[in-house]
């Protein structure tokens, strides 16, 4: 069913704050920063250190208000960061989401929405997962991965 892992992504409460920490202090890389208004958040996906082995990514996501899903996973979780969702990288998000349907998991969205860099995402539902938000991410065509 899925590629490989996409990313892990983190809730950030400020998000040039811990792109530094990620940069400096972890070596990272920012590959890409966007604000999505439809998830309410500011993000930014960052890549392995060396260019030449791009093999990992994170997702920093830092909410754009209190009532956003990031803002209200903040204030759940003592207002520090954390590991907020573990995303699966599919070809077919389509697909993907048909049969995991009728293996009884729980979409959040009657069909994908738009994710970073022209994405396309869809979430399962917590419950229905052993308690991870996981993430299925269909890349966009002109994606380089
Ligand atoms: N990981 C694991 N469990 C989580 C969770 C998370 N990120 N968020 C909520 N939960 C758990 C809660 O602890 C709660 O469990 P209990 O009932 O046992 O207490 C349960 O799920 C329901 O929580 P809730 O507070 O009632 O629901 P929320 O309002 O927090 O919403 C969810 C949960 C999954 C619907 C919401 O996080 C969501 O819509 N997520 C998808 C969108 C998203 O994450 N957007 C931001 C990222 C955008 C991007 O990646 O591009």
């Amino acid at each position: 069913l899925f590629v490989c892992i996409d990313h892990v992504g983190l809730a950030v409460p400020n998000l040039d704050e811990a792109i530094k920490l990620h940069t400096e202090v972890f070596g990272w890389r920012v590959l890409h920063r966007e604000s999505n208004e439809e998830q309410g958040v500011e993000e930014a996906m960052l890549g392995t250190g060396d260019q030449h082995v791009e093999n990992a990514q994170i997702q920093l996501l830092a909410p754009l208000s209190e009532n956003s899903t990031i803002g209200k996973w903040l204030a759940k979780n003592g207002g520090r960061g954390g590991i907020q969702q573990l995303a699966y990288r599919v070809r077919d998000i389509d697909a993907v989401c048909a049969t995991l349907r009728e293996r009884g998991v729980t979409l959040l969205y009657d069909e994908p929405k738009i994710g970073t860099g022209g994405s396309r995402i869809q979430f399962a539902h917590p419950k229905s997962t052993g308690g991870v938000l996981l993430e299925l991410v269909e890349p966009a065509a002109s994606a380089s991965h």
